[in-house]
């Protein structure tokens, strides 16, 4: 299986995120994708692949051409303020408070996100702009053939919606290919998302639509971040009704649980007919990742491979989220070899 991967994801590294009343590393670090690399090495997943530039087209097919205006220059406009920490945002248009667009920067930042945890940094605009070039370049692959591909990207993607970051994302990488593949003639994408959040971004990008079913399972929103999003009975709207599925799991879920809600998403996606399938692959599932409540053990992300070979559907892998930094290599391959040793 070819890997696309692009040492760009080096230029964007928070400083810090809120967590537990306390200032801490940000847990979304520019080492996890390097353990990912090292073991698609070690294992001889397949060959390693600088992206190809596409441009801003395919981008733009997905997210809000001043939403990315506005992240392409920030950091500049941040700078010329004469600050150089994170940049950050603590104040939303939530509920009583108007929807307009401010003029000043940081009323913008908090026009353009949903939660605190997508700090843009100097590079931050040029790591996410390769990153959704890598999920592009693995899915030119796809589309010229091959049965599979792995988008190892960095930053993640899949909280971010049309023209909002949050958690720790900043461009759908996940959605710029899915979209990718429609443009490229393909009818039915099907999304399946493992990371342990629920990506609320894939969700709301793809909500009225039926030409992308999208199915995740993820912590239960009610006790975990994205936390307004993500609940069993969304299940889309208009042409999209019927082409979104939800398995919300309980803290403590382990593989049993975990599989079985696999296995329902398979149906969904097999019953839907998907000409190709996208997987947001995050392996915060794992049962030491440091900032999520699942119990998959290593050799679990195997099966969940094989589970997913067994759709035989042209797939793509993308990756999100994971924490457990040691082990996020191990992990996140598996499920490639897993994939793979089914074919
Ligand atoms: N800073 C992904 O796995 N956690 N994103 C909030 C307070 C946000 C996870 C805790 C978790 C985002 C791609
Ligand atoms: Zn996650």
């Amino acid at each position: 299986m070819l890997t696309v991967y692009s040492d760009d994801h080096h230029l964007h590294h928070g400083r810090c995120e809120l967590i537990g009343g306390q200032l801490m590393p940000c847990f979304e670090m520019p080492s996890r994708a390097d353990h990912v690399l090292a073991r698609v090495r070690k294992q001889a997943l397949g060959p390693v692949r600088e992206p190809e530039d596409f441009g801003l087209e395919p981008i733009r097919r997905i997210h809000d051409a001043a939403y990315l205006e506005f992240f392409k220059g920030a950091w500049a406009r941040w700078a010329e303020l004469g600050q150089d920490g994170d940049l950050l945002p603590f104040t939303w248009p939530a509920r009583t408070l108007r929807q307009v667009m401010p003029k000043s920067l940081h009323g913008q930042l908090g026009y353009y996100t949903f939660d605190g945890g997508a700090p843009i940094t100097a590079g931050t605009w040029q790591a996410a702009y390769s990153a959704a070039q890598v999920a592009l370049t693995a899915q030119a692959e796809i589309q010229r053939g091959a049965h599979s591909a792995f988008a190892l990207c960095r930053p993640p993607g899949h909280h971010a919606a049309s023209d909002l970051m949050g958690g720790y994302c900043y461009l759908n990488n996940a959605a710029i290919a899915a979209q990718a593949f429609l443009d490229q003639g393909l009818a039915k994408v099907a999304i399946l998302d493992v990371d342990y959040h629920h990506g609320n971004g894939t969700q709301s990008i793809f909500y009225e639509r039926s030409d992308v079913l999208f199915a995740s399972i993820h912590g239960h929103p009610e006790a975990e971040f994205p936390f307004f999003l993500g609940y069993a009975d969304e299940l889309g709207e208009g042409a999209g009704k019927g082409f979104n599925f939800n398995y919300p799991l309980p803290a403590g879920s382990g593989w049993e649980h975990w599989s079985a809600a696999l296995e329902q998403a398979c149906g969904e996606i097999e019953r839907y007919g998907a000409d190709v399938v996208v997987v947001s692959l995050g392996v915060d599932t794992f049962k030491e990742d440091p900032i999520s409540q699942f119990k998959l053990d290593s050799p679990d992300y195997l099966r969940m491979g094989e589970r997913i070979a067994r759709l035989g559907k042209p797939t793509l892998f993308v990756m999100e989220g994971g924490y457990a930094v040691e082990e996020i290599g191990i992990n996140a391959v598996n499920v490639l070899e897993g994939f793979q040793n089914a074919q």
